[in-house]
């Protein structure tokens, strides 16, 4: 598209024609009279653009989020000015925080009521500032190409993130005669020449050495290289906090997953080590157990690997920084093969076995084992499945006690936010028709956003859901239980009955009370063709896959 010019074209052709010239295959969308034009100009694309209509502007959000997560292309989110921008900004906020591509599109109140608190203003450069990586508004269509190309280059770029465009009425009304941009073909940031020496010069000296992988944009390539560079050199490999599509969980070389809930022996080990290679990983609140994994402030024994050099360095001062592409430099290390044996071996086998430890399915009370049921799930789950998890306790389940394998992806807020499993699941399927999406999420998380499956009905795809019912806030209580042991407050919850909810859509419901119902109901529910729930009726007095309440009360009370 490139240099191409169309004569007159409205600023709502323009701006569907310079998504078309960035790549973008969908659009995900609450629709409101604010951008009738850009609907309009979308009409004349639809065979490049398929523009999916959801029920809740968070849900076309996360949807967008979930597609840039996938394919490190922004997704895209278009929804109306002041209620429909407010009900988006959550996914803006997910984004942000998991660095992940996203252009969220708000059509904007007409320019020349400005500043007088007309019906739905906001300032959008003023609402998102802190949520969002930038924030523009287009108010001449002669601009639309270069200010839609800007947003493409700013939501890829370095550390990658949102980006609002605001849309102003009038303005897709006027006509221009402007060519479209498409993106400049960039070469991705390599690591500097002294790069590579140096860090096999430390790790030469390294006797506890740990790899942990985080950040987005990885691709199967670079996937690929990277875990042929930790083979050959025999490394342990975690990966950050819900990055867990990121390595094979059944490699020998995996040591388990940093984040909430994840094996405290691990988190102990990673203390020990005396060489992190972070890569991509920004070492995050969540990843460093709550920034104690090294002491801030001061030179910690890291080598952190990011595309953002701003963010190195930011908590944990490094032994070494080095700013270049993940993929580009997982390719560069790939053939920095070991010039003497690895003497970490007994490390690298104390670290998996440790994650042995911790997958392997304890007794639990009660008919229902969901560390079991998963269990039996999992040897169901085709190579190529597609996980989504919500915020609460009930993920560290499927985190703990599944392995995420090679060819899997595994989506997840690394802002804890709810309702992000059931519309990232939608949009993960219909960014790749086909594939199985397995969306787990509590009971509190599916009534935010549950609805949201109707989108995948109207779209044709067929997520399975899984809710994970405890009948209350689960994650809430137990915090509630350590601060104030026995005096629960404000987190029980009055549930509907979670099949019929589906069977209402024309879906497949399902209810799991004890172990060996899981697989058969998976089983049932992939058979079904239609787009599923499973209810898994679990314990509320399980709160967690390490603690009942009773144990938390009397650790509490000690
Ligand atoms: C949007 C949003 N609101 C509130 C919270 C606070 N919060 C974190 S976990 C949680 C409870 C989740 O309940 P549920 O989905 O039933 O999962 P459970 O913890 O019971 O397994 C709450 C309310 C949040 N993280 N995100
Ligand atoms: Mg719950």
């Amino acid at each position: 598209m490139d240099g191409m010019t169309a004569k007159g074209r409205t600023g709502g052709q323009l701006l569907a024609d310079a998504l078309v010239a960035q790549g973008v295959t969908h659009a995900f969308s609450v629709p409101g009279e604010s951008f009738l034009d850009l609907l309009d100009g979308l009409y004349e694309r639809r065979d490049s653009i398929e523009l999916v209509t959801c029920r809740f502007e968070a849900g076309a959000v996360h949807m967008a989020e979930a597609h840039g997560k996938l394919t490190g292309r922004p997704g895209v989110a278009i929804v109306t000015r002041g209620p429909g921008a407010c009900h988006a900004s959550i996914g803006v906020h997910v984004a942000m925080q998991d660095s992940t591509p996203l252009v969220l599109i708000v059509g904007q109140i007409p320019f020349a009521e400005t500043d007088r608190d007309t019906f739905q203003e906001v300032d959008y450069r003023r609402m998102f500032a802190p949520l969002a990586k930038w924030v523009t508004q287009i108010d001449d269509a002669a601009r639309i190409p270069e200010l839609m190309a800007r947003a493409f280059d700013v939501a890829t770029s370095g550390r990658p993130g949102p980006v609002v465009v605001a849309i102003s009425e009038e303005m897709q009304k006027v006509v221009a005669d402007v060519p479209d941009i498409g993106p400049a073909p960039t070469l991705p940031a390599h690591p500097a020449p002294g790069a590579i020496p140096r860090l096999l010069e430390l790790l030469d000296g390294a006797e506890r050495p740990v790899l942990v992988l985080g950040g987005t944009g990885w691709t199967a390539e670079g996937k690929a290289a990277i875990r042929d560079f930790a083979l050959a050199h025999d490394l342990p490999v975690a990966v950050g906090f819900r990055r867990l599509g990121l390595f094979d969980g059944t490699s020998p070389n995996f040591a388990g997953d940093i984040g909430v809930g994840s094996d405290p022996a691990l988190v102990a080990r990673i203390k020990e080590s005396d060489l992190v290679l972070a890569v991509g990983s920004r070492l995050g609140e969540a990843t460093s157990q709550g920034y104690t994994l090294f002491p801030a402030g001061r030179t910690s024994p890291i080598v952190q690997v990011h595309p953002d050099q701003g963010e190195i360095g930011r908590v944990f001062r490094p032994l070494l920084g080095i700013t270049a592409d993940l993929n580009a430099f997982a390719l560069a290390l790939r053939d920095a093969a070991p010039t003497k044996p690895r003497p970490w071996g007994e490390w690298t086998r104390t670290l998996r076995a440790g994650r042995e430890a911790s997958v392997a399915a304890p007794d639990y009370d009660g008919p229902l084992n969901f560390a079991r049921a998963l269990q039996a799930m999992e040897k169901e789950l085709p190579d190529d499945t597609v996980f989504t998890v919500d915020a609460g306790n009930f993920a560290t389940w499927p985190q703990r006690f599944m392995s995420v394998r090679e060819g899997q992806e595994f989506l997840g807020p690394t802002n804890g936010a709810m309702g992000y499993s059931v519309p990232s699941g939608v949009g993960a399927a219909i960014t790749f028709r086909g594939r199985q999406v397995v969306s787990f999420v509590g009971d509190g998380g599916f009534l935010m956003t549950g609805q949201e499956i109707a989108t995948a009905f109207q779209s044709g795809v067929t997520p399975i859901v899984i809710v994970v019912n405890n009948g209350q806030y689960g994650t809430i209580r137990m915090y509630q239980e350590r601060h104030y042991p026995g005096r629960v407050s404000g987190t029980q919850l009055t549930n509907p009955d979670f099949a019929r909810f589906i069977e209402a859509f024309g879906g497949h419901g399902e209810v799991v009370t004890a172990t060996d119902e899981l697989a058969p109901a998976f089983r049932r529910a992939r058979e079904s063709g239609k787009p599923a729930v499973i209810e898994v009726r679990m314990s509320p007095d399980q709160i967690t896959n390490r603690q009942t309440v009773a144990q938390i009360r009397a650790s509490a009370k000690a």
